[in-house]
Parts: structure tokens; C-alpha cells; sequence
């Protein structure tokens, strides 16, 4: 895993040195340390050049961003989190009052692959320095709005030290330039559904007279912050790149997984397990494999399925497979869930999923259905087509397949669809949206036995002979 450590700087020239070289303490575990300066005027740009120059030889190179003009902590992070390259990111202020030492106890959730995001607790330790009462007050006020909002248990969302997997920060944009960063960041990971842990670090707080800058005006402004995170994170647009439809709706997950149940064997491999929604539901097979080619994911599912004896982790890509390790007329089912609508050779990187089965085995496909809805919201998905029944069916001939059924998933969702591809041409999505799509489909489900031969989702079961 490659961590990657962010320093926000502003007017932070005492500490700087002593900050970065805590840091450097940690370097054995680290991949790189940006830091960032906020426009300082107190000499921190100097200081920060000398260090750039001590450390731009070390194995693990300090890189400095230097931002004419100040704005605030909010867009010192966005900033260097345009040049981070690690996989997680652990955003470290330049005081001294959180200290590198804990890194270890905030990366092993995220080592164990069982977290996302991880947040420090400056309440949860168990010796701490006395503060003040009226931060305390005031902290506990912010928090339980924003935990309200964002409906999560935190103790402490104002803390410093917050750890990021990139994968997760890559989905959400952030406004605030302040300190209104830290409630709306948490909002919007919140929404996401990702795995958010908080563990205990220590806190050496600073009084004013030592350059503590956060005050009252910036508990309004968070206020602001998590209000406006709060409305965003409902109706504003999502970047659709990346893992698309699968990780943003569950209800859409667990409608696939009740559509195919029936086609499943026990050795199953999922193509494309991506962030691992419908693979969850698939564990209660003989073996399970998980393909993904994508490095970052990979990563996150190896370390989730750690230590599971029947399931493993392959890195493989459709369009470039490597000579099949052991895989090839292994499984009774291979489940390819919205893949090949991303792939030019379509019909080869069905032929590569054919090799993998054993005669008699399944393959299941799950793609977007009908060539006359394609339009911008595709596009945004990154989808080369849709599927019509037809077409789909000639690719799985010619892998050498025998198609058992085709059905469609979730028709009252073509109008919508075709509403904002075709005639609205909109090419974003919000949580509004998803959600909109999810009640499509639930009263879909009421249509019952009655299955219209539409439906935004094709679900076709092949069979090898
Ligand atoms: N206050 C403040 N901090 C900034 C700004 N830009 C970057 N930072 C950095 O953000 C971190 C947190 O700031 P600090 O004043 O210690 O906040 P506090 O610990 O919450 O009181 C420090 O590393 C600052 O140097 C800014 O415009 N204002
Ligand atoms: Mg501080």
C-alpha cells in the first residue's frame, strides 16, 4: 500500500522542520510527502525550500506546491490532492500537535483491508492534555450536527489526522476552502457508503499564543459547510467515471444477485469484483475467485478477502489476458457484471470468459440494454454501447455458447432513462438520481410474473457445451 502524506501549510514556519522531520521518522512506510504551502507571509515558503532541497534525493522525495495566495486549509488539501499518486493519503497538519508516531495505528484498518476511510479521535485515547472548555462545547455541537447529517457515530470530526483511500476521495469533489473541509469531506464519504473506522491518537493541542488559528468564525462557516455538503451530497452531480452503476446502488446489487441466484454453481468467478458489492453476496460458494484488473481495486479486494481460504483475488484483464494461471475450464459459472460495455473486443473478452468455464458451465452477463437509449449518460460511464437482445446473442454464439435466457431488469427505468439520455441528454448523476432508478426498479419488482421484453439491465445465461 502506498501512503502518500499531505501537510497543509499555512504560517506554520516554527514547526515546519520539526514536523517534516517526524514525518521522515515514518519513512520506511512511506511513498511520498507533499506538502503544500497556503500563500504563507511568515517565511514558511523559505523554510519549506530548504527542506525540499534536503529531501529531494530521499527515497521518499518531499514535494513542495507553493499557492500564491492564501485560501485556507480546504484548498491547500484539494490542492495536493490533485498531485498525490499513493494509494492512501494521510493528511498530517504542520503544528505539532498531531504526531507521525501514530501512523501505524491509523493505517491498520486500512492494512486489513477492513476500512476506507479512517479518522483519528482526539476523545477516545486514553491520556490526553487538557483543553479548552468552550473548543470542547463547541466540538461537540459541530460534531453531533454533522453526525447527524451525515447519520455516522463519530467523536470527532474536527480532527486533524483523517486517512483516505484514493479510490474513495477520486469520487467526491470538494468546495470548501476552509476549515469546512472536514464536515463536508465527512458528509460526502458518508453518502458514498464507504467503511469509516476512528481510532485513538494522541493530541498535543496549542493555545493561540502558540499559533493556533481555528476560532469562531470558523464554526459558522462549518456550519455553512456541512449544510450545503448535506444538500450536495443529495442532489448534486456524482463523477460518474469509475466503478459506475454497481457501487452507487446497493438495491441495483442485491435485484442482480436475486435475478441470477438461481444460474449460480459452487466454483464461481466474478469478472470485474470492482469495489465488491454483488462479490459479498457470493460467498457462500465452494470457491469463489475475484478478477479485477483495476490496480487500486485489486488491492482493496486482496486485502479484504485476506485470510478467506475459499476465496481468492486474480488480477485479469479481458483485453489483454495473460495465458490463464491455472484458471482456464475451472468454474461452473463465470458472473460478468456491467464489464463488456466498456471493452472494444466484446465477443473476444467473451471467448476469454468461455476458456475459464468447464463444460456445462454458465456464464452470466449483466450489460445496459438497448442501442436506442444510448446517448450522454453512457458516454459518462464510459460505455462504447448498449446491448439489443439480438446482437448479444450473436456475440455469445460465436464464443461457443448456447444462450438458456435473456430477460430484461428493471423496465420502468427505460423511460426514465430515455427521458435524460435522449431528450434531456444529461450527462451526470446525483444521489437523487440513483435513487430515482432504485424505485424503478423496486416497482418493477411489482409487475411480478408479467415481464415486459425491456428494461434498462440485459441478463443473459449462456451455457458451455
Ligand atoms: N488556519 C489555517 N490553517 C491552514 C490554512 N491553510 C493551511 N492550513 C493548515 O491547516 C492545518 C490546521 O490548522 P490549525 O490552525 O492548526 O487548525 P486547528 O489545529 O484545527 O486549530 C495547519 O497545518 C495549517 O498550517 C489556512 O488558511 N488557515
Ligand atoms: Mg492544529
Amino acid at each position: 500500500m502506498k501512503v502518500s502524506i499531505l501537510i497543509p501549510v499555512y504560517n506554520e514556519r516554527w514547526t515546519l522542520r520539526e514536523i517534516v522531520r517526524r514525518v521522515y521518522e515514518q519513512s520506511e512506510r512511506l511513498h511520498e510527502v507533499l506538502v503544500v504551502d497556503d500563500g504563507s507571509t511568515d517565511g514558511s515558503r523559505q523554510r519549506l525550500e530548504e527542506l525540499a532541497a534536503r529531501y529531494a534525493r530521499h527515497r521518499c522525495p518531499l514535494r513542495a506546491i507553493y499557492k500564491e495566495r492564501n485560501q485556507g486549509k480546504g484548498a491547500a488539501v484539494a490542492e495536493g490532492l490533485s498531485h498525490v499518486t499513493g494509494d492512501v493519503v494521510i493528511i498530517q497538519d504542520a503544528d505539532l500537535e498531531y504526531n507521525p508516531r501514530d501512523y501505524p495505528l491509523l493505517l491498520k484498518p486500512l492494512e486489513d483491508g477492513r476500512a476506507d476511510v479512517v479518522f483519528g479521535s482526539r476523545f477516545e485515547g486514553s491520556e490526553k492534555k487538557a483543553l479548552f472548555f468552550w473548543h470542547m462545547v463547541a466540538n461537540k455541537i459541530l460534531t453531533l450536527l454533522c453526525n447527524f447529517l451525515s447519520n455516522l457515530n463519530l467523536t470527532d470530526v474536527w480532527v486533524g489526522y483523517k486517512v483516505f483511500r484514493l479510490t474513495v476521495l477520486r469520487q467526491i469533489s470538494l468546495r470548501s476552502r476552509g476549515f469546512g473541509f472536514e464536515p463536508e469531506v465527512t458528509i460526502k464519504i458518508a453518502r458514498l457508503g464507504c467503511r469509516i473506522y476512528e481510532v485513538p491518537i494522541n493530541y498535543e493541542g496549542r493555545g493561540y499564543a502558540e499559533g493556533k488559528k481555528i476560532g469562531i468564525k470558523d464554526a459558522l462557516t462549518g456550519i455553512a459547510a456541512m449544510c450545503r455538503a448535506w444538500l450536495e451530497s443529495r442532489l448534486g452531480s456524482l463523477p460518474a467515471e469509475g466503478l459506475g452503476w454497481l457501487s452507487h446502488s446497493l438495491s441495483y446489487a442485491q435485484a442482480l444477485y436475486r435475478e441470477i441466484e438461481g444460474s449460480l454453481g459452487q466454483d464461481v468467478i466474478q469478472i470485474g469484483a470492482g469495489d465488491g458489492r454483488l462479490c459479498r453476496m457470493l460467498l457462500d460458494r465452494d470457491e469463489l475467485a475475484l478478477a479485477e484488473k483495476n490496480a487500486g481495486l485489486l488491492m482493496q479486494l486482496e486485502q479484504a478477502y485476506r485470510g478467506w481460504e475459499y476465496v481468492r483475488v486474480v488480477s485479469l484483464d479481458l483485453e489483454h489476458p495473460s495465458p490463464a494461471e491455472g484458471l482456464a475450464g475451472h468454474f461452473d459459472t463465470v458472473v460478468c457484471a456491467h464489464v463488456l460495455e466498456r471493452i472494444r473486443d466484446d465477443a473476444g473478452a467473451i471467448r476469454v470468459m468461455a476458456q475459464l468455464l468447464k463444460p456445462g458451465g454458465r456464464l452470466i452477463l449483466a450489460l445496459p440494454a438497448h442501442g436506442r437509449l444510448f446517448g450522454p449518460p453512457d458516454r459518462a460511464f464510459g460505455h462504447l454501447r448498449r446491448y439489443d437482445g439480438r446482437v448479444l446473442a450473436e456475440r455469445i454464439a460465436s464464443a461457443g455458447l448456447e444462450i438458456e435466457t435473456a430477460r430484461y431488469l428493471n423496465p420502468l427505468g427505460v423511460p426514465v432513462w430515455w427521458l435524460n439520455s435522449r431528450v434531456l441528454g444529461r450527462s451526470t448523476f446525483s444521489h437523487a438520481d440513483y435513487s430515482l432508478y432504485d424505485w424503478c426498479l423496486r416497482l418493477s419488482r411489482c409487475l411480478g410474473r408479467f415481464e415486459p421484453p425491456f428494461g434498462l439491465t440485459i441478463l443473459a445465461v449462456a451455457r458451455k457445451p
